[in-house]
C-alpha cells in the first residue's frame, strides 16, 4: 500500500535518512520519500500503516 505521513519534527536531511532507515528496517523493499521541507513522508510498503507509524515513532519522531 501507499500512504503519506506528516512528520512535523523531521527537520533536516539526517532526520529524513533516519526515518527512511526506520521504515526499511521493517520492510527492506519499502520505497520511502521523506522531504524535510514539506515534512511529508511518502511510503510504498507491504507493511501496515500502523507498523510503519510505530517504527517511525520508535525512531524518535512524532507523526502528526
Ligand atoms: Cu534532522
Amino acid at each position: 500500500m501507499t500512504f503519506e505521513l506528516t512528520v512535523a519534527d523531521m527537520a533536516c536531511s539526517a532526520c529524513a535518512t533516519t526515518i527512511t532507515e526506520a521504515v526499511k528496517a521493517i520492510d527492506s523493499s519499502a520505497i520511502v520519500q521523506a522531504d524535510p521541507k514539506t515534512k511529508l513522508v511518502k511510503i510504498e510498503t507491504a507493511e501496515s500503516e500502523t507498523a510503519v507509524k510505530s517504527a517511525i515513532t520508535e525512531a524518535g519522531y512524532t507523526i502528526a
